[in-house]
């Protein structure tokens, strides 16, 4: 009997090799006669460049060559901004090394490219730059004022953009209760284990890019259109790719830079970021200010939901920079029925680092701001906030529910989640003992924190990208070859790194051909041999590039069956596909998938017409996004003494469809977890007034460490999707998405007896402490 791989808890095939370090790191691959770049970049948050002199560095021992900006100003382009989100978005040029102007501390101002990257980076101090200081605009409110300083000639403000769905203004009029809050989304620096890496070479006709990269597919084009280099004279290669989180979504101003170094001087050139470099450099999440007011009947029901965001866009707009807000636009509804909905969003300009996405991208904010309302809401009307959502929600007989803001969810279950949630959580027990720490005063008061979130992710259907002026197609490319001798190499278009694709595509082919698991192969990450692919981002590859693969299966036993037939003597139609074997109904005769590989291969005996190769191809485009959902549930103790919060414990109980490997699945959640409670409890970057980020190493930007991480208790619950043959929902964002809303409603819920309704991200000790201690001097007391 075989043993159906789809659903079982594999070990990744990826991580022997991975954890015995027989990696290819990008900084790992020499090319021969490689050479080192390193970037000087400014100081200055805004500043007129007047003079760059790269004399001095060129005469450096060891150094072969300096470039400043204007050097490379004729055929360096401008970097691209693939979601052109209205039709009045301002789009200003962005020189990977800027020529005329810097806005923002770190943006590349001159190069040196030299024989090890220790010469390249002393001979950056014989630069000599002249900048005339410009005002920095850092604060979004004070850049939208008319009186502001402006960042570029067109303005301040980015574009701006307002969906309404109902009549809202009867929604709130006459509403008994609205409540209305500012929410702060503080800026976020992805921080991917291996910092980003390029190395580019050419042998003088094409040129082949090895970079840290989710995006190789999308990159090779946009490399195309930035450098005017014809596409298929470039390769770019995604090897061992250490995480991303969305800051590997990028086509980089390092990577432009590397590619026409490379051409201008003939020998390959590599590039590795510190990791201060890297905090300057990588683009960063979030940042957004969100004033939402919702209006509800007395007993809880919403009537209507009113957002208004400002994003930060920083200095320039990246690949998808102005769009990842607009993620949130048709998710701040969330799992809740209402009557009226309205969003609306202002990209602004500023002298910092420019944002992109982040895992979740845009929907972790909008997650946040309705899940934080809900608690509000429930506080308002003195109601527990389960009780508040379960009123609200869509409930299960009623899918699939076309929401307020017009998406179709296509299933769920919010009620099943939730009990479960409740039961591993122990609710009723805590909230006691929440009600008798309150009751004696404990200096140690205990917070729950809900969230019954929802996201859409799966990040395809291109004709809904079309609509939302995506700037590319949905679609994903699989391949499956069946090799002589009987193994399976299959190609996919997504660029895994961190997901385990290798393992989770396995299992779908060795159910889908009946082939063994060791026997398949995954290829990727290099578009020389997947020559076709949209990559890996938006939790998309599962449901989209999972499901190209098994279509792409489906075609090959096709192949199969009509050459089984032949060999058979026997009409395809009496033929039974099981186990990997087509057999003659009602017989013992057949021929395995296997065998069937090998008379392709021969060829000595195929019907007429046949090509000699199983091989197929397939592309999977989905009629819609995928929903997951689920409900966290959060402890914590927060000492009113010091402000400092421990979360004591947390269950998410998450909904994801069918699963492929249940242990993948958990590490994805696990991290993500991680992730949104880094968010809620430890992460921000933090820039001066002048515009220079203080938070350039690990000792200011604080990552969680494994030690204040919860253990977490997890659960699944399952409805299958409707849109894909394997019923499976996204889940590599599901768990930032979630946590957050969770943790810090637990934070304000541990604290709303002493009149505090809202902590700013991250709830650190000295933030909690301080409220605390405005509150008593308000004379507030539990
Ligand atoms: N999976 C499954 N069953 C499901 C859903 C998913 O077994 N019902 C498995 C998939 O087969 C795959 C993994 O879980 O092996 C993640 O699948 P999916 O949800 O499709 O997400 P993607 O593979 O598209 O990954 C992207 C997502 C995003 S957007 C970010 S950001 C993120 C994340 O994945 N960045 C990561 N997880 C990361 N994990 C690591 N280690 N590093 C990153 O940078």
């Amino acid at each position: 009997m075989t043993v159906q791989e789809v659903g079982r808890p594999r070990r990744r095939k990826e991580d022997a090799r991975l954890l015995t370090g027989r990696t290819q790191w990008t900084d790992n691959l020499s090319r021969p006669g490689m050479l080192h770049v390193m970037f000087l970049r400014s100081p200055m948050a805004h500043a007129r460049i007047t003079r760059v002199d790269v004399s001095g560095a060129r005469d450096l021992p060891g150094v072969v060559a300096a470039f400043s900006g204007q050097d490379l100003a004729a055929e360096q382009g401008s970097l691209p901004c693939a979601w052109p989100v209205t039709e009045d978005v301002v789009i200003p040029d962005h020189p990977p090394m800027a020529v005329t102007e810097v806005r923002y501390v770190g943006e590349a101002v001159a190069c040196v490219i030299a024989t090890d990257r220790y010469r390249a980076a002393d001979a950056l101090d014989a630069i000599e730059v002249d900048y005339e200081p410009l005002p920095a605009v850092l604060d979004m409110n004070e850049a939208l004022a008319p009186d502001s300083p402006k960042v570029h000639e067109a303005g301040n403000k980015a574009y701006s953009m307002q969906i309404t769905s109902g009549d809202i203004e009867a929604a709130f009029r006459d509403a008994p209760v609205v409540v209305e809050r500012t929410f702060t989304q503080q800026r976020l620096i992805p921080s991917a284990m291996e910092p980003r890496a390029v190395l580019a070479d050419t042998d003088g006709e094409s040129y082949t890019l090895w970079t840290s990269s989710q995006i190789p597919h999308v990159l090779r084009v946009m490399l195309a259109v930035t450098t005017g280099i014809p596409e298929h004279k470039i390769r770019v290669v995604a090897p061992d790719v250490g995480g991303g989180f969305g800051s590997k979504l990028q086509v980089t101003a390092e990577e432009v830079l590397c590619l026409l170094l490379a051409r201008r001087i003939g020998r390959p050139v590599k590039w590795t970021e510190s990791r201060s470099e890297g905090n300057l450099t990588v683009h960063h999440g979030r940042d957004q200010i969100q004033h939402l007011r919702l209006a509800a009947d007395a007993d809880g029901r919403i009537r209507g939901l009113r957002v208004e965001l400002i994003a930060d866009m920083g200095a320039y707009l990246l690949l998808l920079t102005p769009g990842i807000p607009l993620l949130g636009a048709s998710m701040f509804n969330a799992i809740y029925k209402m009557d009226a909905y309205e969003f609306g969003c202002t990209g602004v300009f500023t002298t910092k680092m420019p944002t992109d996405a982040y895992r979740g991208a845009g929907r972790p904010e909008a997650t946040f701001g309705i899940e934080r309302m809900m608690d509000e809401l429930a506080a308002e009307l003195n109601m527990d906030p389960l009780e508040v959502r379960r009123r609200n929600w869509i409930r299960h007989e009623e899918f699939p529910y076309t929401t307020i803001s017009g998406l179709t969810y296509d299933s769920g279950n919010y009620e099943a989640a939730t009990e479960r949630a409740l039961s591993l959580f122990g609710y009723d027990k805590l909230r006691a003992e929440q009600a008798d720490r309150r009751d004696r005063g404990d200096p140690v008061q205990l917070g729950i924190g809900v969230s019954t979130y929802t996201e859409m992710c799966g990040l395809a259907p291109s004709r809904l990208l079309g609509e939302g002026r995506f700037g590319a197609g949905g679609w994903e490319h699989g391949e499956v070859r069946m090799l002589p001798t009987g193994k399976v190499e299959v190609v996919t278009g997504s660029s895994p790194h961190g997901q385990g694709h290798v393992t989770s595509w396995s299992q779908i082919v060795a159910d889908a051909l009946g082939v063994p698991f060791e026997d398949i192969s995954v290829l990727h990450g290099d578009t020389a041999i997947a020559h076709k692919g949209m990559d890996t981002y938006g939790s998309r590859s599962l449901v989209v590039g999972g499901i190209a693969v098994l279509k792409a299966c489906e075609k090959v036993k096709d192949k199969a069956r009509v050459l089984a037939a032949h060999l058979l003597e026997c009409s395809p139609d009496d033929l039974e596909f099981e186990a990997g074997t087509f057999k003659v109904r009602g017989t013992d005769s057949g021929r395995t998938i296997q065998e069937l590989a090998f008379a392709a291969f021969t060829a000595h005996n195929l019907p007429d017409g046949v090509e000699a190769r199983l091989d197929s191809v397939a592309t999977f485009d989905p009629e819609t996004y995928s929903f997951p959902h689920g409900t966290h549930l959060c402890a914590v103790e927060v000492d009113t003494e010091t402000g400092r919060t421990k979360i004591r414990s947390y269950v998410a109980v998450d909904d994801i469809g069918k699963v492929i490997n249940p242990l993948i699945v958990e590490g994805q959640l696990h991290g993500g977890i991680a992730q949104g409670i880094a968010q809620a409890l430890f992460e921000e970057a933090v820039y001066d007034a002048e515009g220079n980020l203080l938070t350039t190493t690990m000792a200011d930007y604080l990552l969680p460490s494994a030690a204040d991480l919860p253990d977490v208790t997890f659960d699944r619950t399952e409805s299958p999707a409707t849109s894909n043959p394997l019923g499976a929902k996204g889940v590599g964002e599901a768990g930032t998405i979630a946590s957050t809303p969770a943790v810090v409603n637990a934070v304000v819920d541990a604290l709303r007896p002493y009149g505090i309704d809202d902590v700013r991200m991250p709830c650190t000790p000295e933030r909690v402490w301080r409220a605390l201690q405005e509150r008593a001097q308000e004379g507030e007391r539990p």
